[in-house]
């Protein structure tokens, strides 16, 4: 089982790599590319076409501006791909967001917030744990630690 990351330009990458780390926290193995919808249209589709031969189960794409990315990458794939609209230089993501969210009916994107690539990794986490014993043992004890951090929480002048 293995995650496919892809992103449209290595400026993603300090966004996208908090996908990688949590998905290595859980032990995910993760094949990351930088594959454009617009720049490397072929390149693109010979490596989503071969994701399932590769071992990937879940793609996340995450891309800014008019990001069609997750979406092309959906148009050529069954397996679920999770769209991470990255927050954009000049209208601050919101338009990265409406590319993603808005598909069309009939190719999904699952489109996670500006920027959420920890919660696109820990999404296809939990679409994995669907048929993984292990790795739903390991989201109980991440949710359980997550309850006790916000348990103990204490104010800064008690
Ligand atoms: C998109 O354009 C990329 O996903 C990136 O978010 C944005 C800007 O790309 P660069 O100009 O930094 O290469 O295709």
């Amino acid at each position: 089982m293995k995650v496919g990351i892809v992103m449209g330009s290595i400026s993603d990458w300090p966004v996208m790599k908090e996908a990688e780390t949590i998905l290595k926290e859980f032990g995910v193995e993760v094949d990351k590319r930088v594959l454009s919808a617009h720049r490397t249209p072929y390149e693109l589709e010979k490596w989503v076409e071969s994701g399932p031969d590769n071992g990937i189960t879940v793609f996340i794409a995450g891309a800014g501006g008019a990001a069609h990315l997750a979406g092309s990458v959906a148009a050529l794939t069954t397996l679920p791909v999770i769209g991470v609209p990255v927050k954009s230089r000049s209208l601050g993501g919101f338009d990265s967001l409406l590319s993603m969210v808005q598909m069309p009916p009939g190719i999904p994107v699952a489109t996670v917030g500006v920027d959420g690539a920890r919660n696109a990794g820990l999404l296809a986490i939990e679409i994995m744990a669907i048929s993984n014993k292990e790795l739903t043992d390991k989201l109980n004890a991440f949710r359980k630690k997550q309850v006790e951090k916000i348990l103990a929480t204490k104010f800064p002048e008690d």
